[in-house]
């Protein structure tokens, strides 16, 4: 049966609504579910005693990532560094033709981890004074918006009200993928497509999460500093930090090296999956396309969460957090998310979907402790919460709920995992 995509939103609603009333969200967070309405007001939510560090359970790990390739991908790995060092563990392959296992140490597409890597250059630019966040973006790109209350915070912090374009355009999985796969956007068109739908919210009033913010920072980015946006994620921070799996090729297609390959699962239950590796991701370019790896991800969160990319009162408006959904346990500051864990953990970090691949990278706050985690599939939403699992048992040691679930008929392959309490934008059916 297929499902409109506002079937799908319902139905992921219920399943979270399902879970928190069957008590497996923390207490706290099942009591907080009907609270903090995603549109209140952004406040520092720096308060809370930071809990004693617990160690990770690196069997529940393991389990996390069989689970994850019982959902339905072909490999997970997933790479943890604290005190005691680094463990990585993996899971299932990184290439389904040559059968190769998957690897620690390849590269993989990071999807909106981009956004992070974009806030940080673009908070670097405020760091120097060429841009302010409560400025109108229209000051800085003459005329681009419809309205010139729209701040560069409400975009850093999806709060413009500007239409995510990408729903209508992966509506139907497979061919919206392959009618964009090699397509060279220019980030006008981008908004232009975004513009030709209704707006979302009134400026400044509500979290709405929005790719169409992220190409917008891209532009201020370029327009500021005249130069494209790769020579300054390279110049700000892949070379500084020196991480050498990180790139942004738009509009190349190819990962370069030794890299896992991605495989998107159709709508249709039980079609074969699509290789989707090699793309131009021109949809998302400023708001997903780059490409980096586990090791280099915890080493610029880490870098980011210490200060050693902006200056404190940057960091700590980036680090200024308002809910995204009503569990009160998923947060969304200026491209940065923060997840409050059932141990009361908290943790920042970013969430990534591109076609054949999910990420998750997120620190501690005082960036001694990181995780980075991915699988080798999309559109298969079990596989995303199960990878999700990843941070629980990282941080929390924690275990899943249960080994994976798959039953033999189409479409009801099911796994008992963490609660899938991710972000709305990370809610694998959202379309
Ligand atoms: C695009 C469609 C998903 C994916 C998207 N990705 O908006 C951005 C991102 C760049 O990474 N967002 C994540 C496709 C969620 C985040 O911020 O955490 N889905 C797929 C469909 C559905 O085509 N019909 O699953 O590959």
């Amino acid at each position: 049966m297929r499902l409109s995509s506002h079937q799908r939103r319902l139905a992921v609603s219920a399943t979270l609504l399902a879970v928190i009333a069957g008590g497996v969200l923390p207490a706290t967070a099942a009591q907080a579910a009907t609270a903090a309405p995603a549109s209140a007001t952004p406040v520092p939510t720096t308060g809370q005693p930071a809990p004693g560090p617990v160690a990770p359970d690196l069997e529940a790990l393991t389990q996390v990532l069989r689970n994850t390739t019982a959902a339905g991908a072909p490999g997970a790995m997933a790479r943890f560094t604290g005190p005691d060092g680094v463990q990585t563990r993996v899971e299932g392959v990184r290439d389904r033709s040559t059968g190769a296992a998957m690897d620690p140490k390849a590269r993989f597409r990071i999807g909106s981890v981009t956004k992070t890597f974009s806030a940080v250059v673009l908070l670097q630019l405020v760091d120097e004074g060429r841009i302010e966040l409560d400025k109108p973006v229209n000051s800085y790109l003459p005329g681009l918006l419809p309205d010139d209350r729209i701040t560069v915070r409400h975009l850093l912090s999806h709060r413009s009200g500007l239409a995510d374009y990408t729903n209508a355009m992966f509506e139907h999985t497979v061919p919206g993928f392959e009618a964009v796969r090699n397509k060279v956007f220019t980030y006008q068109e981008l908004v232009g497509l975004s513009l030709a739908e209704p707006r979302t919210t009134e400026p400044g009033a509500a979290y709405r999460y929005s790719n169409t913010n992220f190409v917008v920072v891209g532009m201020l980015i370029e327009k500021l500093t005249g130069k494209p946006v790769a020579k300054e994620y390279e110049r700000r921070i892949i070379k500084p930090l020196k991480l050498r799996d990180t790139s942004y090729v738009h509009p190349g297609t190819a990962i370069k090296g030794l890299h896992v390959n991605g495989y998107l699962h159709p709508d249709e239950e039980g079609a074969p999956l699509v290789d989707s590796t090699e793309q131009t991701v021109s949809w998302a370019q400023s708001a997903g396309a780059m490409i980096s790896n586990a090791a280099d991800l915890s080493t610029f969160t880490s870098a980011l969460v210490r200060g050693k990319l902006l200056r404190p009162g940057t960091l700590d408006a980036m680090l200024t957090m308002s809910p995204t959904d009503t569990t009160n346990t998923r947060f969304y500051g200026l491209g940065l998310r923060r997840y409050d864990l059932s141990c009361g953990t908290q943790v920042y970090g970013h969430t990534g979907t591109v076609q054949g691949f999910y990420t998750y990278t997120f620190t501690t706050r005082d960036g001694s402790r990181g995780l980075s985690a991915m699988a080798n599939t999309s559109n298969r939403g079990q596989a995303n919460t199960a990878l999700g699992g990843t941070l629980e048992a990282a941080f929390c040691g924690k275990r899943p709920a249960g080994p994976a679930a798959v039953s033999g008929a189409a479409g009801t392959t099911s796994v008992r995992g963490f609660a899938p309490a991710p972000a709305e934008a990370d809610l694998p059916e959202r379309r």
